[in-house]
């Protein structure tokens, strides 16, 4: 990991978006981590969907894909004794902190928003939502006073805006009593971004993603697709220049990998052996989960009940920081009972 393991009182926070099916870049970038840090950190892990909003505007696609990542984090070893999990929509109250935050954020800061211009280069409409998501991620992070938030590589600038509000509200309404600590990106090193079947990040809004939990033709057709250069089956090749051995890297113990480095640059070893290589990776990866995600499936009010205890002890945590801003920034409310 990029940074000294955090201290065992911080507390982790992450979101991850229902905008489409969970693909292999959510769970090298995040999921994998999230699963493997949630029982050692008092944790808030939320199901952003919010923020889908931004590109899905489906109200049956959205209430299913926000199922759907309930569903893949439980399957993947989420323990929800040990943690949070829960709907962003069950805390309404991030929506307001987004609001207090967008008064305090440089429209010029937005404007750098890389994420923002990726996708409006791709076509997505530039709504005011897309435009301000990273504020809306900050209040998200904040609400529960994370300190340490594990996310993709793509993610750097935006904590990266969430650290600056958090240290712009401080200065601004609370100097010398700091209502939130300044987090910190958790971001692992072997990762960077994970490519999808065309070489750009694998992202949902691109569709070329492989899901988590794609099997049978479909998985096939999709590992097939992956584009590659046309170096013929003979002569040698650089792993390090293959969008397939790329996720074989992430996949593959380092003999294994080693191995198929080696074969890349014999030569002899073409791309369709490669990716029938990752395709059995894939699906050894992922066996137990898929067992595990048929059957909660079959029991979709459990997986509610689960989400609506995250939600509750998530609307607790942010009712605390939300008195703590309403007062230092002077919002005064009728109804609110004074805690
Ligand atoms: N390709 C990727 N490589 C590494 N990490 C990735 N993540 C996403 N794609 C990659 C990480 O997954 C977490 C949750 O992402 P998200 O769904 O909330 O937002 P995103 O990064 O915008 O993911 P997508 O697939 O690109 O969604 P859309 O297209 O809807 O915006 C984050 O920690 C992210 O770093």
């Amino acid at each position: 990991m990029t940074h000294a393991k955090p201290a065992s009182s911080s507390v982790v926070v992450s979101g991850i978006q229902p905008s489409g099916t969970l693909h292999l870049g959510n769970y090298f970038g995040a999921l994998r981590q999230h699963i493997a840090l949630h029982r050692e950190y008092p944790s808030y892990y939320f199901i952003v969907n919010y923020h889908a909003m931004t590109t899905l505007q489906d109200a049956e696609a959205l209430r299913r894909y926000s199922l759907d990542v309930a569903l893949d984090y439980l399957a993947l070893g989420f323990d929800p004794t040990q943690a949070h999990l829960f709907l962003q929509s069950d805390v309404p109250e991030v929506t307001e902190l987004a609001w207090i935050f967008q008064t305090i954020t440089p429209v010029s800061q937005l404007e750098k928003g890389v994420s923002y211009k990726d996708k409006v280069a791709q076509g997505l409409p530039a709504n005011a939502g897309l435009f301000t998501y990273p504020v809306l991620q900050a209040a998200d992070i904040l609400i529960y006073g994370g300190d340490v938030v594990p996310v993709g590589a793509d993610q750097k600038q935006n904590i990266e805006i969430t650290r600056d509000l958090a240290q712009r509200f401080n200065q601004t309404f609370s100097p010398g009593e700091p209502v939130f600590p300044v987090p910190e990106p958790l971001i692992l090193d072997d990762v960077a971004v994970v490519p999808g079947l065309d070489g750009r990040k694998m992202s949902k809004s691109y569709g070329n993603t492989i899901g988590i939990f794609d099997d049978g033709a479909e998985l096939k057709t999709k590992v097939m697709a992956i584009v590659t250069d046309s170096t013929p089956l003979e002569e040698p090749k650089d792993p390090d220049a293959c969008n397939v051995f790329a996720l074989i890297r992430l996949f593959a113990p380092e003999d294994e990998r080693q191995r198929i480095a080696a074969a890349y640059r014999a030569g002899g070893y073409g791309y369709g052996h490669a990716k029938k290589e990752l395709l059995q990776l894939i699906v050894e990866r992922f066996a137990g989960a898929r067992e595990r995600r048929r059957d909660l499936a079959r029991r979709p009010d459990d997986v509610m009940d689960i989400l609506r205890e995250g939600g509750r002890a998530g609307r607790e945590r942010a009712g605390v920081l939300m008195d703590a801003v309403r007062s230092a920034t002077g919002l005064v409310t009728t109804y609110r009972s004074p805690r």
